[in-house]
C-alpha cells in the first residue's frame, strides 16, 4: 500500500474565527488527577479490579502531588476504572497521562468499553471495546488518548479503565485522566465573545500530539480543539502550564485551536495535512 508521509504542517494564524460551543465537554471523572485517597488507599471514585495492587505514589506525579502505581498480581490485564453514563450516538474523548516501567506486554494502557445500561452508577450489558492505546516509551510521562469516539447504538454507559499489561510485576503510574463529550454529531455553535489577546504563541505537532505554546502562565483556563463543522473534539483545563498537549485527530483538515480565560480567549486555525505516520 502506498503510504503518504506528510510531515509538513501549516500553521496558520487565523483572524478571530465565530467559534464556540456550549459548555458539555468538562471532564466527567471523579478525582481524576488521583489527588484524593480514601483510609484504605484507594483513589475516591476510582473501582480498583481484582488482580491489581495500586498504590498511591508521591514522587512520580503528572501533576499536583500524587498519582497512581499500578501493579497487576496476575497474567490479566487489570487496573482502576470509572462507570459514565453517555448517550448513544454522542462522541467522548478520553486521555490519561501514563508512565509505563516497560513497552507493550510490560506497559500500561487506557481505554473505554460501552455497555448497554447505567444502572446505580454501575455500567452492564457489555457492547464493546474500541483499541485500547498503550505506552510506546519507557520511563517518561507520556500522552494516551481516544479522540472523539462515538458512544454506539445503545450504549448508556462507558467503563473508562488505565490498566496494567505487566504479568505479576509494576506496570506503571497514571495521572490527570480526563472523559468528556456529550457533543452532539453535530453541535451548534455560538458566536465568540470579544478577544483581544495572543494567549497562543506558537503550536506545533509532534507525534501523535498537537503542542500549543501559550504565551503566559494562564492560572485558569481552558483549552479546546474544534473540528471544521465547530464540534469541540476535546478540552482541558491549562492550570498555569505553558506547554500543552492535545490529542492530534488522525486525518487531514482544518481544525481550530481555543484558549479561554475568565477574560480572554484567543482562536487559531490549524492545517493538518496527512494522517500521523
Ligand atoms: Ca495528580
Amino acid at each position: 500500500m502506498m503510504k503518504f508521509n506528510y510531515k509538513k504542517i501549516l500553521i496558520v494564524a487565523a483572524a478571530m474565527v465565530a467559534i464556540s460551543a456550549s459548555v458539555g465537554a468538562d471532564n466527567l471523572l471523579q478525582n481524576p488527577g488521583f489527588e484524593e485517597w480514601d483510609q484504605n488507599g484507594n483513589p475516591i471514585g476510582w473501582e480498583v479490579e481484582n488482580g491489581v495492587t495500586i498504590q498511591q505514589e508521591a514522587t512520580t506525579v503528572h501533576r499536583g502531588q500524587y498519582s497512581i502505581s499500578l501493579s497487576p498480581t496476575s497474567n490479566s490485564n487489570r487496573g482502576v476504572y470509572q462507570d459514565i453514563e453517555v448517550t448513544p450516538g454522542y462522541y467522548y474523548t478520553y486521555s490519561v497521562w501514563v508512565y509505563g516501567s516497560g513497552t507493550g506486554s510490560d506497559g500500561i494502557g487506557m481505554g473505554i468499553t460501552w455497555y448497554s445500561t447505567y444502572s446505580d452508577g454501575t455500567c452492564s450489558g457489555y457492547i464493546s471495546s474500541p483499541d485500547y492505546p498503550q505506552n510506546s516509551q519507557a520511563n517518561q510521562w507520556e500522552f494516551l488518548y481516544i479522540l472523539n469516539e462515538q458512544a454506539p447504538s445503545g450504549a448508556h454507559c462507558a467503563r473508562v479503565r488505565i490498566r496494567g499489561y505487566k504479568n505479576n510485576g509494576f506496570a506503571g503510574y497514571a495521572d490527570d485522566a480526563s472523559f468528556s463529550g456529550g457533543a452532539s454529531p453535530v453541535e451548534e455553535d455560538g458566536i465568540l465573545p470579544h478577544s483581544d489577546r495572543d494567549l497562543i504563541l506558537k503550536i506545533e505537532t509532534y507525534g501523535k500530539n498537537i503542542k500549543v505554546h501559550l504565551s503566559q502562565g494562564i492560572n485558569c483556563g481552558s483549552i479546546s480543539l474544534f473540528d471544521i463543522t465547530g464540534r469541540r473534539l476535546y478540552r482541558s483545563q491549562i492550570d498555569g502550564h505553558v506547554l500543552v498537549s492535545l490529542p492530534r485527530p488522525n486525518k487531514s483538515g482544518v481544525f481550530f485551536v481555543r484558549v479561554d480565560t475568565d477574560k480572554y480567549s484567543d482562536t487559531r486555525k490549524l492545517l493538518l495535512l496527512g494522517p500521523i505516520e
